[in-house]
C-alpha cells in the first residue's frame, strides 16, 4: 500500500521532464534517469507538478475528515492553487479553481459543470489524483463512488470521472494482488467498466462529445488486453492504440497497459531494473502527457511492488516523496478503520 503514493510522485516528477515531447528515445529515458543516481549531482530536486499538488490535497481531506467531504476536498484544491498556482495545472481547471475559493459558493460540484459550455472536462486531471480513495477505502464500491464524486469536483463529463474510476479500482485491484493473474486483472476491470459505462451520463457524453465507442473505457481496455498478449509492440502502435495525451481516455488505459507490459523483463531496458523501475521508464518512452502517465502507472505499480521496490536515489531527488510515504502509513490506519467500521 505504501508504495502507490510514493511511486505516483515519483512518476509526476521524472515524468515532468518531458510533458508534451512528442518523441522521448528511450535512450534519453535511461539517461535522465541514470542522473538521479549519480551521487556526484547531490541532492538534484525534481518538483512535483499539480498531479501531486492535487492527490495531497486528497490524501490531506481524507485524513482530517476521516473519509469524504466534498467541501473540505474543494477548498483545498482551491487555496493549494492559489498558494502555488505554477505547478502546471490545466487550462480550463484553472476556471474551476478560482470559482471554488469563493466563500459565496452553494454547489460545490457547480464550477466544474459550467467547464466547454456545459459538457464539462474530460481531461485526466481527476484520474491523476485518484489513487488515495483506493488506500482509504477497503470495498470497491466505496472506492468507485468516491473517486467519482472527487473528481467531479473539477470533471462533470463522464469521460473525465469515469477515468478516475477507472484508475481508482487499478489501484484497489493492484493492492489486493491482483496483478499476479494479468489477465484476470484486465478482464475484471472490462467487467467493473461495463457496469460503470453503462450508466446514462456516460452513454450521453460519448454521442455528443468524442465520437467514439458507446463504451469508450471497455473499448479501450480491449485494446490493451490484445497489445499486451502480443510479444512485440512499438511504442507507435501503443500510441497509434491507446494515445498518451492530456484526456483521461487517452492516458488512463495507457497507464494500465504500461503497468502490465512491464511486468516482465523487456530487453530495451536495463535488466538491474525492477518492475517499478521499469513501468516508470516505458511510460515517460511514450512522450506526450509523460508526467500523468507516469503517475498513474506509478500508483498502479507501486501498490503491486510495495514500497521496498522504490528506488531509493530517486526517492531522495523527488520533492514530496517523503510526505508520500508518511502519508500513506497515515492512510493506512484509515483503511484498517473503515474496514473494521463496515
Ligand atoms: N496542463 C498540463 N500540462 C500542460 C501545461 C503545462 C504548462 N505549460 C507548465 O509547464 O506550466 N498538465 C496537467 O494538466 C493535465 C490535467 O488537466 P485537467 O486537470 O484535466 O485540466 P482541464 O483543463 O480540465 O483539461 C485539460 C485540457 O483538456 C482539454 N479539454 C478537456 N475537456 C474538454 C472539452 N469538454 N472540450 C474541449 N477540450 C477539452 C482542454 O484543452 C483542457 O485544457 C495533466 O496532464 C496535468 O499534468
Ligand atoms: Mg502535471
Ligand atoms: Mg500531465
Amino acid at each position: 500500500m505504501m508504495g502507490a503514493l510514493v511511486a505516483a510522485v515519483l512518476g509526476d516528477c521524472v515524468g515532468g521532464e518531458f510533458e508534451g515531447a512528442e518523441e522521448v528515445p528511450m535512450e534519453t529515458v535511461l539517461q535522465h534517469l541514470n542522473g538521479l543516481e549519480d551521487e556526484t549531482k547531490g541532492n538534484c530536486v525534481l518538483e512535483y507538478s499539480d498531479d501531486t499538488a492535487m492527490t495531497r490535497c486528497v490524501v490531506q481531506s481524507l485524513l482530517n475528515r476521516s473519509g469524504y467531504d466534498q467541501q473540505d476536498l474543494a477548498r483545498r484544491f482551491a487555496k493549494e492553487y492559489s498558494a502555488s498556482p505554477g505547478r502546471g495545472y490545466g487550462s480550463g481547471v484553472i476556471q474551476v479553481l478560482k470559482k471554488l475559493a469563493s466563500p459565496q459558493l452553494v454547489d460545490v460540484y457547480q464550477p466544474a459543470r459550467d467547464q466547454f459550455n456545459g459538457r464539462g472536462s474530460f481531461g485526466n486531471g481527476g484520474a491523476m489524483r485518484a489513487a488515495p480513495f483506493a488506500l482509504a477505502f477497503p470495498n470497491l464500491p466505496d472506492v468507485k463512488r468516491f473517486a467519482c464524486l472527487g473528481a467531479m469536483l473539477t470533471h462533470s463529463c463522464s469521460l473525465g470521472y469515469n477515468g478516475a474510476v477507472l484508475q481508482a479500482m487499478a489501484v484497489h485491484l493492484s493492492l489486493q494482488g491482483a496483478l499476479c493473474l494479468p489477465q484476470q486483472f484486465i478482464s475484471r476491470l472490462i467487467t467493473e467498466m461495463e457496469e460503470v459505462e453503462g450508466e446514462e451520463e456516460a452513454l450521453r457524453d460519448v454521442v455528443f462529445l468524442l465520437k467514439e465507442a458507446e463504451k469508450p473505457f471497455c473499448e479501450r481496455l480491449h485494446r490493451v488486453r490484445d497489445l499486451m498478449d502480443r510479444n512485440k509492440v512499438s511504442i507507435e502502435e501503443v500510441i497509434s492504440e491507446l494515445g498518451n495525451g492530456i484526456a483521461a481516455l487517452h492516458s488512463v488505459p495507457t497507464a494500465i497497459f504500461c503497468v502490465l507490459h512491464c511486468l516482465q523483463p523487456r530487453d530495451y531496458l536495463p535488466e538491474s531494473y525492477g518492475g517499478l523501475e521499469r513501468t516508470i521508464a516505458y511510460s515517460l518512452a511514450l512522450g506526450g502527457d509523460t508526467d500523468t502517465i507516469a503517475c498513474m502507472a506509478g500508483a498502479i505499480a507501486g501498490a503491486h511492488y510495495g514500497v521496498e521496490a522504490v528506488p531509493q536515489r530517486w526517492m531522495r531527488c523527488c520533492e514530496g516523496a517523503e510526505d508520500a510515504d508518511m502519508n500513506a502509513a497515515r492512510l493506512h490506519a484509515l483503511y484498517h478503520q473503515t474496514s473494521q467500521g463496515s
